[in-house]
């Protein structure tokens, strides 16, 4: 297949190239940082790391990491390295506990960031002759923003849509020809089930690609999609922290994303240890924000699983790729000891003929924890009558139990009556006092 590229140049790059790029801004970015945010100042001071010790990238390991609570204690202004009349915009994560994460972007950061989301709408097929509807939630969260600065860039019709009102998106969609879709995979999924539900065919939707991310969705939910809208769905990852979506995109090969890694320095640590991982290890992903001007974070803790890959890929990108994200050190459930990811349900329930609507409670009851598994029958699996629906909720159960190797309570509920997201889906309640 030919392949475009938004910014061949760096996109295709030789290693060597890209280590000499990456550590030259390195060199710059840690004597930014260091001149202008006390707070890393004085973490580097602790560390006995001085600027000039820095003489490239493979000196990284030698500075100390930042982690959410950092962001935390340092809210709001304490990581800024710009005065704020240089800034122009903030995003915030949409986070529901604690102090909320704010990013401060100056005109440069906007920039480069709607060029690595640019990146990604080109690799999933994008030119200016697409239809691009933005279903990602604009406002603080930098899903809408970033992808509508990126389809700006290409030069795509862009359809600043935001998440919700999903029969205006369908109206929309059809009449206006939109060709591709960002959103959540979660809300990708609903918004297939309404089109289903109103008649329309895969045949008949406009669409040919989708750019979903913010949140972990697995290869059979990526194949559901796909055949139920008849596009090809493309990953897509990032963090309000290192700017938003478009640190890393999936290109045509699907097998991972695409790291920009010119201006995100991705390493894998063994979380407890802190230690630098080699290539293909599974651990915590770290980023470096090698260029950003108004919040250059060195070396910070995403708490997200993952393994990076630089096996050649078949499009000509040269970017280290990284998997999909396979949990977070934090949001993984340690139900009765064992390690649960909610990416695990999915898959069963995908497997099981089920779709991905579901809801796990997790409860403490006499010391014991309680694990109940909500799920919504589908409308083809639909039945009222009391028998067959134990036998169903009894073989979920020992489906789920093969694969997490602890026993779930799963209940069948009604089609639709889980509450659906426009964002970010809600998998999780929690009910556990643990700390
Ligand atoms: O979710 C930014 C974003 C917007 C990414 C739109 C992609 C598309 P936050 O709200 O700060 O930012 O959440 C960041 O979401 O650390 C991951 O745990 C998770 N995440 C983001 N993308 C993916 C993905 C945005 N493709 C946190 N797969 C990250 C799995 C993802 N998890």
């Amino acid at each position: 297949m030919a392949q475009n590229y938004y910014q061949k140049d760096v996109e295709t790059m030789s290693r060597e190239d890209m280590k000499k790029l990456q550590s030259e801004k390195l060199v710059k970015q840690v004597k930014h940082v260091y001149e202008n945010v006390p707070y890393y100042r004085n973490l580097m001071d602790e560390k006995g790391v001085k600027p000039e010790d820095i003489k490239g990238i493979d000196d990284l390991h030698k500075l100390p990491f930042l982690t959410k609570a950092d962001l935390r204690d340092a809210y709001p202004y304490g990581l800024l390295a710009k005065p704020l009349d240089e800034c122009v915009r903030i995003h915030s994560t949409s986070g529901t506990t604690g102090r909320r994460v704010v990013a401060f972007y100056t005109q440069n950061d906007v920039d480069l960031w709607e060029d690595c989301c640019a990146r990604a709408i080109v690799a999933a097929g994008g030119s200016k002759k697409d239809v691009c509807q933005v279903a990602y939630g604009y406002g603080l969260f930098t899903g809408g923003a970033g992808l509508h600065g990126g389809s700006h860039k290409v030069g795509c019709l862009t359809l600043p849509m935001s998440s919700g009102n999903t029969e205006r998106q369908i109206q929309f969609m059809m009449d206006l020809n939109a060709s591709i879709i960002c959103c959540t995979p979660s809300y990708a999924a609903y918004i297939a089930e309404t089109l289903k539900e109103q008649g329309y065919k895969p045949e008949d939707i406009p669409l040919k690609a989708g750019i979903f991310g913010a949140e972990p969705w697995t290869e059979e939910m990526r194949r559901g999609i796909e055949e139920a809208l008849g596009i090809k769905a493309y990953d897509i990852y990032g963090l309000t922290e290192t700017s938003g979506p478009g640190v890393a995109f999936e290109c045509s090969e699907q097998t991972g994303m695409h790291v920009n890694e010119d201006h995100f320095y991705a390493e894998i640590i063994d979380p407890d240890t802190g230690e630098v991982l080699p290539e293909g290890s599974k651990g915590e992903l770290v980023f470096t924000s090698l260029d950003k001007e108004a919040f250059p974070l060195l070396r910070y803790r995403t708490r997200d699983i993952c393994v990076l890959s630089r096996e050649k890929c078949s499009c000509g990108r040269t970017l280290v790729k990284m998997a999909k994200p396979m949990g977070r050190t934090d949001d993984m459930l340690i139900i009765r000891g064992v390690n649960v990811f909610p990416s695990q349900i999915e898959t069963v329930l995908l497997n099981e003929g089920y779709q991905p609507n579901y809801q796990i409670v997790v409860d403490r009851v006499k010391n014991t924890d309680t694990f109940e598994v909500n799920v919504e029958m589908t409308p083809e699996k639909f039945t009222d009558k009391v028998g067959e629906i134990i036998a169903m909720e009894k073989s979920l159960a020992n489906a789920m139990k093969t694969m997490l190797g602890i026993n779930p309570a799963v209940h069948l509920v009604a089609p639709k009556s889980i509450t659906r997201s426009e964002g970010k889906a809600v998998r999780v309640i929690d009910k556990r006092k643990l700390v």
